[in-house]
């Protein structure tokens, strides 16, 4: 990677930014899905992208999606709470739908899979649009064995479309193991679509974005797709209130020496990019910034029943 320290610093931020979801909304929210041990991948994949290029994150990772591609915190806070005043009027939470007007493509039924599909949809539109934008298909370890997932890989790649799919392997889903849900490497499936597949460590931001900035210049070349498999951890629960009676402590132990957070707080510090106390600053202004926009939106209407009926259900009614 060239160095540039604005880059370098915008991922610092969006790592921290990350952290402090985690923060603030696991204090009030038992069903908050932990980022934990995985803000490198998400920083590395959703940083620095156009307004223009289209993302199907992960559902674990998509307020981060969302604060990278420039969505307003408050509003982000007020889907989390079915306010009149989130991006989604209070309809769908912002944790698993990020704004659409900033090309974010949401997981609206709940069902894992369908949205790498369309990933490729929009990277076939950008494709025959003659536009150089990408998409970005992200999905967890379980979401991998889902059909959408190879249908989407399959399409991508026979269409040779600007898609770049990661898989975020966070070693378990819900609480059933890597080794009982996946039959061998995820990388390695790419091979099979005629597409490159590279293991990553998802701990490490650098290399992650190594990987995203080699597989984006490829995809807006117009070489086609390549799947990228991020090896990480779920530090966190699956959500915040799961008893995480499945597995061992020792092993999350293990991972949280390992901790992304600590490990590019590191490097910033010895190259000289970020002061220690420059990053701690930083980390509790956007802790604070969370938790007031998430404080401001609790005062936020919720929608009322009339508007159910049929605002919004209609594509006419709304241009109307
Ligand atoms: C098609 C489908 N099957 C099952 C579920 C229920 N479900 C929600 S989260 C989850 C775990 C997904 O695991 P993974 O893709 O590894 O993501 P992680 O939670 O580890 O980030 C499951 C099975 C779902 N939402 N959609």
């Amino acid at each position: 990677m060239t160095r540039d320290n604005r880059i370098l610093e915008g991922m610092y931020r969006l790592m921290s930014l990350t952290r402090a979801l985690d923060q603030v909304l696991g204090k009030h929210d038992g069903h908050w899905h932990g980022l934990e041990g995985e803000e490198a991948v998400m920083a590395a994949v959703y940083y620095g992208l156009r307004d223009t290029d289209v993302v199907a994150p992960h559902y674990r990772g998509a307020v981060t999606a969302a604060l990278a591609k420039g969505a307003d915190t408050r509003r982000l806070m007020a889907g989390f709470l079915g306010k009149t005043t989130a991006y989604h009027k209070g309809r769908h939470r912002s944790d698993v739908c990020g704004p659409p007007e900033l090309n974010l493509i949401g997981l609206y039924g709940g069902s894992l899979g369908p949205p790498l599909g369309y990933a490729a949809g929009a990277a076939l539109a950008a494709k025959l649009d003659g536009r150089d934008d990408v998409a970005v298909a992200v999905f967890g370890d379980g979401t991998s064995s889902r059909g959408d997932c190879h249908e989407a890989m399959n399409m991508a790649a026979v269409k040779s479309l600007p898609v770049v799919f990661v898989c975020q392997n966070n070693q378990i889903a819900i609480s059933t193991p890597l080794d009982a849900g996946v039959g061998g490497p995820i990388a390695a499936r790419a091979e099979g679509f005629g597409m490159p597949g590279i293991a990553v460590d998802g701990n490490d931001v650098l290399a992650m974005r190594d990987a995203m900035d080699g597989a984006i210049a490829r995809a807006r070349a117009g070489d086609g797709p390549t799947l990228i498999e991020a090896e990480t951890y779920r530090v966190a629960g699956h959500f915040y209130s799961d008893t995480e009676d499945y597995r061992d402590a020792q092993e999350i132990a293990r991972w949280r020496a390992k901790d992304p957070v600590a490990r590019y707080r590191r490097f910033l510090i010895d190259e000289g990019v970020m002061s220690e106390a420059g990053m701690d600053a930083l980390d509790a202004e956007l802790v604070a910034e969370v938790d007031a926009a998430f404080t401001a939106a609790q005062a936020d209407p919720v929608p009322t029943p009339e508007t159910l009926d049929a605002e919004d259900v209609f594509a006419a009614e709304a241009a109307r």
